[in-house]
């Protein structure tokens, strides 16, 4: 066929080295599938500088940019590739606010982060930025297309 490709929302969701260290990586994969995203992309990731750099191009200009550039690049990460309806709004509720003192408890940040430099997890802020970030972290064999109505698994 030839119609456009329309593909369904994704965000790119990254446990930061933090969330890692602390061991809060099966926690944090827990909420995004138990609220139904559906998991597209997974892998540890040692991130090089220059895609730390690149990754966090629009705050360049800040003055914490160098000290968020070590931070993501001090250990690995889990990159994720979430998808469904709404989920880059959604996956954003999910991580609560910027500020882990002002993030709502029942958020990932609300409930286990204090500091806004160690604030363990990324979600892109708007579907595009998804594309463009999962383009960055992800090569297209990275990207893992299944279905979740299969063969059901018990009967
Ligand atoms: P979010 O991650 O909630 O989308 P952004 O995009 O404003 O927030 O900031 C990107 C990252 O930059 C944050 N996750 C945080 O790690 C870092 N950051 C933002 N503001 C500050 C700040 N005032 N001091 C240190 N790091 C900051």
């Amino acid at each position: 066929s030839t119609g456009p490709v329309i593909r369904a929302e994704r965000s790119y969701v990254m446990i930061k080295p933090d969330g890692v260290q602390r061991g809060l990586v099966g926690e944090i994969i827990t909420r995004f599938e138990r609220k139904g995203f559906q998991l597209k992309g997974l892998k540890l990731f040692q991130t090089p500088e220059d895609l730390a750099k690149e990754h966090y191009k629009d705050l360049a200009s800040k003055p914490f940019y160098g000290k968020l550039v070590d931070y993501i690049i001090s250990g690995p990460v889990v990159a994720m590739i979430w998808e469904g309806d709404g989920v880059v709004a959604s996956a954003r509720k999910l991580i609560g606010a910027t500020n882990p003192l002002a993030a709502e408890p029942g958020t990932i940040r609300g409930d286990f982060a204090v500091e806004v430099g160690r604030n363990v997890v990324h979600g892109s802020d708007s579907p595009e930025n998804g594309e463009r970030e999962i383009g960055l972290w992800f090569e297209e064999t990275e990207v893992v297309e299944w279905t979740r109505d299969m063969t059901p698994w018990l009967k």
